[in-house]
């Protein structure tokens, strides 16, 4: 069993995948916890090289490392523990690749993208996608903390139109994949939310 959490950053999908991560241990699953990009010793090299604001990369080649870390993920860690019976928890899987560099960033269209990433995850996909949705201010709101303490990092440089279609994009994926997609309302206090995930994951584990 997959789970994985989208939506645009400051969102609050970390705190959620946290969330529901131990309520699923607590309920007795083996569960790995990743992050995208990261999780493999290459995909957290590549997370530095694609949030790393001194680099300038090119739409095509961002959209092609994401995918990169994406297929080692899947590959060395994602893949063994579904087989040997465990709950996969994803802090951003494939539909984050959509909904960035096909909404935010157009660098091809959505049906290409979506097909590329089934060959990049040879066929892998969550069971239950929640997408944490926040209008986009309320999330530059809520990263601006950390941003004036950490600075910003190279995919947080965009515009605000960039994080409106990023949003847009994420509200037609969930459109279009309504079955396995939840779309919880980001804006309630986070035990509310927690609450409203676990009564859905907990019926689909069982
Ligand atoms: N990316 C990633 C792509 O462009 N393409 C891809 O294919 C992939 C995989 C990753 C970046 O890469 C991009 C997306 C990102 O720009 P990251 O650092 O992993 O970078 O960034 P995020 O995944 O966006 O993670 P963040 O941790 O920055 O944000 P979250 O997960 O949205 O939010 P969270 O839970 O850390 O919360 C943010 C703040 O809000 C508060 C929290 O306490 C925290 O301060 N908060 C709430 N406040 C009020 N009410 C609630 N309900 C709250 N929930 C959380």
């Amino acid at each position: 069993m997959i789970f994985s959490f989208e939506g645009i950053d400051g969102c609050g999908k970390t705190t959620q995948v946290a969330r529901l991560a131990e309520r699923l241990e607590d309920a007795g699953y083996d569960v790995l916890r990743v992050r995208e990009p990261g999780g493999t010793d290459l995909g957290e090299a590549v997370r530095d090289l694609l949030l790393d604001t001194r680099r300038d990369i090119h739409d095509m080649a961002e959209m092609l490392l994401f995918s990169a870390a994406r297929a080692q993920l899947v590959t060395e860690r994602i893949v063994p523990h579904v087989q040997s019976g465990g709950v996969v928890v994803c802090d951003r899987f494939f539909d984050s690749t959509v909904a960035y560099q096909g909404g935010g960033r157009r660098v091809a269209d959505v049906a290409w993208l979506y097909d590329f990433q089934r060959r990049v995850t040879a066929g892998v996909e969550p069971d239950r996608t929640y997408l944490v949705r926040v209008p986009v201010d309320v999330a530059a709101t809520r990263l601006s903390g950390r941003i004036a303490a950490t600075g910003r990092d190279r995919m947080e440089h965009a515009d605000r139109d960039f994080w409106v279609r990023t949003s847009e994009a994420y509200d037609r994926l969930a459109e279009r994949a309504a079955q396995r997609y939840r779309v919880v309302d980001g804006t309630r206090p986070v035990d509310d939310i927690a609450r409203a995930i676990w009564s859905d994951a907990k019926e689909l584990t069982n």
